[in-house]
């Protein structure tokens, strides 16, 4: 049988830095190993879980000596990590054919393909693509005809159509036997206010695609606007052969937002689901659409073991949220009846703030730091506007010179803001977001509940605090 290595190069081959470069979970990988595993001998290299430096991951490479590599790239940010991982892979063998997928291959294919010695790409989710490309390498298959990107004989480089899976029941679950789970499942995927409740813990996604098209996101761009769904039964037997097999005691629901899979429907009868079933875990939520909260969701949350609640409101004026961030969230008003809502039925509520838009004052970012502080949530996180490539966000900045620099493609960090306009300068908002954030959530009222929040002691978490002041350098 040929080999493959399916592999998350170490994005700190080109940046270590804490705000960054977070643990990836291993579901990508052991998915698509779960869908080829009959047809090639597959391996997986996580160089990031393990920090392994380049001659670590070239070693197992020359251990292993696959003829295939598949690398997962989620974050257009790495693309110098993608580079590395295929020049070490040519050095053990000129050879080895690269396949590259994720969140920066379906986005910025040119970019990637840049770099003459990536043999092909997917544009979209790959399950089905890398199996159909794993079989035609072989001689067993038809060429793809929908999502792969490659080169012809003369080097051009061609991309089909965008591929998306129609019933994500047609997948297999995911096959963990090609990792030491365990040793994921001890380690969130970071620290912070949405760590799991306790450990062992695993990170599930049960819908892909989003309606709503806000202008700063790419989810629509590169999982579409129709959003697919796994069935609830299908989701409680996975978790729950978790539990079983792994031990598991907490969940954290990583969706972009399953409230609005089937009109709110899907959501409830996936906690029905976990509360018939008894899962008995505890769980946290990382994005839930605070303007689809009903109170049936709210009391099913509850009884299905939710602990807390990350919500997305973006901007505290209505203009902004209207014209610029385009989320439907009708009333602001609303907001902080909700919150109140979430936290009286025992659960902790976490909301999320986007300042620095293009076209957004500088009376506005101030409007939306005073409703952020008090909305009721228990926490705020502010992020700073970041033109993501393909998304209207970009579009706006770049055409209306907002961009305040001249790279080819902006960067994801959150921290540092990269638009301008007349009132204010891209560094006068990284500044802002950092010690507003500081102001607001470690208030001498508030920093004992934040720190329970995290998990940590008052000490640790003035510790991060201060990482946090002094890796802010321009
Ligand atoms: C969960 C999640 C996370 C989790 C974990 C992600 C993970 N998989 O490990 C965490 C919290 C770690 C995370 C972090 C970040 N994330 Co995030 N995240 C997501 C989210 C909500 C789901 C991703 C996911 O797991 N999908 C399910 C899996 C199965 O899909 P997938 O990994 O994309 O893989 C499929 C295809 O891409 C492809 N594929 C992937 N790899 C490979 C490899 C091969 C060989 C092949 C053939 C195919 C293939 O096939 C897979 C199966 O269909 C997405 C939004 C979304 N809907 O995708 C945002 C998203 C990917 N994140 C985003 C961002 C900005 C970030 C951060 C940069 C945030 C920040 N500023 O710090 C960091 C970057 C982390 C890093 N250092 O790389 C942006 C991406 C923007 C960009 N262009 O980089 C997204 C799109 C959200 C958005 N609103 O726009 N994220």
């Amino acid at each position: 049988m040929k080999k493959l290595v399916l592999t998350y190069p170490n994005q700190r081959w080109q940046k270590e830095d804490m705000n960054t470069v977070w643990d990836l979970n291993p579901v990508t990988l052991c998915l698509l190993a779960a869908m080829v595993k009959d047809i090639v001998e597959v391996h997986i290299i996580d160089a990031q879980f393990y920090d392994m430096s380049r001659e670590e991951f070239k070693n197992r490479l020359k251990e292993i000596n696959p003829d295939y590599i598949g690398i997962s790239i989620l974050s257009s940010e790495y693309q110098d990590t993608l580079d590395t991982a295929i020049e070490l892979a040519k050095e053990v063998n000129s050879a080895m054919i690269t396949i590259a997928g994720g969140v920066h291959i379906t986005t910025k294919h040119a970019f990637a393909f840049r770099n003459q010695d990536l043999d092909y790409g997917v544009n979209g989710e790959g399950e089905f693509v890398l199996k159909e490309l794993l079989l035609y390498l072989q001689g067993k298959g038809e060429f793809p005809k929908k999502g792969l990107i490659y080169r012809d004989a003369n080097a051009q480089v061609h991309v089909q159509e965008i591929v998306w899976v129609e019933d994500l029941n047609t997948l297999p679950w995911p096959d963990y036997s090609y990792i030491n789970f365990e040793e994921y499942l001890q380690r969130g995927e970071r620290i912070g206010p949405n760590r799991p409740p306790e450990y062992p813990s695993y990170s599930v996604n049960t819908t892909r695609g989003c309606p709503f098209g806000c202008s700063f996101c790419q989810v629509e761009m590169i999982s579409g606007k129709k959003v697919r769904y796994k069935d609830p039964k299908n989701v409680v037997e996975e978790i729950l052969f978790l539990k079983e097999r792994y031990g598991i005691k907490s969940i954290v629901f990583g969706d972009d937002n399953m409230l609005m899979a089937d009109g709110g429907r899907y959501a409830a009868s996936l906690f029905q689901e976990m509360i018939d079933k008894e899962v008995n875990l505890r769980w946290v939520g990382t994005a839930f659409a605070l303007f689809l909260l009903t109170d049936k969701h709210l009391r099913l949350m509850k009884e299905s073991g939710c602990i807390g609640l990350n919500v997305a409101i973006e901007s505290g004026t209505q203009r902004v949220l209207k014209q610029i961030v385009k989320k439907p969230i009708k009333d602001l008003k609303e907001v902080p009846n909700i919150i109140r809502k979430v936290k009286e039925y025992g659960m902790h509520c976490i909301a999320n703030f986007i300042i620095g838009f293009p076209g957004e004052t500088w009376e506005e970012i101030r409007e939306t730091i005073y409703f952020a502080e008090h909305c009721g949530a228990d926490y705020v996180k502010f992020f700073v506007a970041v033109p993501l490539y393909g998304t209207e966000l970009y579009s706006i900045a770049s055409m209306g010179e907002f961009l305040s620099h001249n790279d080819e493609f902006p960067k994801t960090d959150w921290r540092y803001s990269q638009i301008k306009s007349d009132e204010w300068s891209a560094q006068d908002i990284s500044i802002l977001r950092l010690y507003e954030w500081d102001r607001i959530n470690f208030a001498p009222n508030r920093i004992e509940k934040v720190a329970s929040l995290w998990g940590l002691s008052v000490e640790e978490l003035n510790e991060i605090r201060k990482k946090s002041r002094q890796t802010l350098v321009f």
